[in-house]
């Protein structure tokens, strides 16, 4: 099967990727896996200035998925330039940088000094994280609203021309439709979806809640349900005419390539594995051998088989 993907420019020879988080820079991963043999690598989310997030504990595990509450740690954006990115370029990794602000105006200067970086020719493509769960305001501020969403992704364009966008979106709102519009009405090339789920766990041994943030993000086999209804009401909306065709990058729960290829038929065209890699690293690589196979016993290239599933509704 033909695998490859374009994705509003960024052509990728497979749709495999990591999700946002999941692997930090890419170095210990790379020890796995050959992070140039990904689709693309996507980085933690990078702000302005160094960050040491939540307190801990900030990882609890449940039986139907992960909940964590990191809360956007990272080198920042000047130490993600000076030795990240070019460690990235120099390994041949495809780089969809993930940037994050605690204001339009932050995401902006994030998206300028990335752009006036040495190794920018390694960024295929940035993902413009508005759906941080882990935030004092919970992701309310942006993806959860149109306008503040719209004023992210407005500033970040500016910022950043010809370059493919991808806004990554909340599950936590009430109509995911009405942002994927804003969002690309105001510059976004492509969307990518989901961000983890708002949760929480109690530690019954100390009667109090299990991360120090006390909320979380929900990852792992308990959202894939959530993001295929996401992704299938988004290429829906695409399908009837009510949003502009944009590629759909879909993460949550993928662990084999049938959870892959269930995304794919709901209408996306590249799809990240998060929480697998923490059980084991290489499991992007088999979701991709699994999904070729899996398209080769239905005769299907990758791009046939995006949104596959609209046409066959009951
Ligand atoms: O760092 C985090 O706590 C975090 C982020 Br930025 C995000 O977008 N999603 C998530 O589950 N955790």
């Amino acid at each position: 099967a033909d695998l490859s993907t374009d994705l509003a420019g960024a052509v990728l020879p497979n749709p495999l990727m990591t999700a946002s988080g999941c692997a930090a820079n890419g170095r210990e991963l790379h020890r796995f896996l050959d992070v140039a043999g990904l689709g693309a690598f996507v980085t933690k989310s990078v702000m302005r200035g160094p960050r040491s997030g939540r307190g801990t504990p900030r990882m609890a595990e449940t039986p139907s998925g992960m909940l964590n509450s990191i809360g956007l740690q990272g080198p920042g954006i000047d130490a993600f330039v000076e030795d990240d990115l070019p460690w990235l370029a120099s390994v041949g990794a495809r780089a969809l940088v993930s940037i994050a602000g605690s204001d339009a105006e932050e995401f902006a200067e994030v998206a300028r000094r990335l752009r006036d970086s040495e190794a920018f020719s390694a960024v295929v493509g940035v993902e413009v994280n508005i759906s941080c769960p882990n935030v004092a305001n919970r992701g309310l501020v942006f993806a959860c609203q149109p306008d503040s969403s719209a004023a992210v992704l407005t500033l970040v364009r500016e910022q950043l021309p010809g370059v493919p966008l991808f806004a990554k979106l909340s599950p936590d709102v009430t109509d995911l439709v009405l942002i994927a519009e804003a969002c690309l009405a105001a510059g976004a090339d492509g969307l990518t979806m989901v961000n983890t789920l708002l949760g929480m766990a109690i530690d019954l041994d100390r009667m109090r809640p299990h991360l120090g943030g006390v909320t979380g993000g929900l990852s792992g086999p308990a959202i894939r349900p959530v993001a295929v209804r996401a992704i299938w009401q988004v290429h829906g909306a695409m399908l009837t005419g009510r949003l502009r065709p944009a590629p759909i990058i879909g993460v949550g729960g993928v662990h084999s390539g049938r959870d892959a290829l269930e995304l794919v038929a709901a209408g996306a065209s590249a799809v990240q594995v998060g929480t697998a890699t923490f059980h084991d690293p290489t499991s992007p690589a088999r979701v991709l051998r699994e999904l070729e196979t899996l398209l080769d016993e239905r005769g299907l290239d990758l791009a046939g088989a995006v949104g596959l599933a609209h046409e066959r509704t009951a």
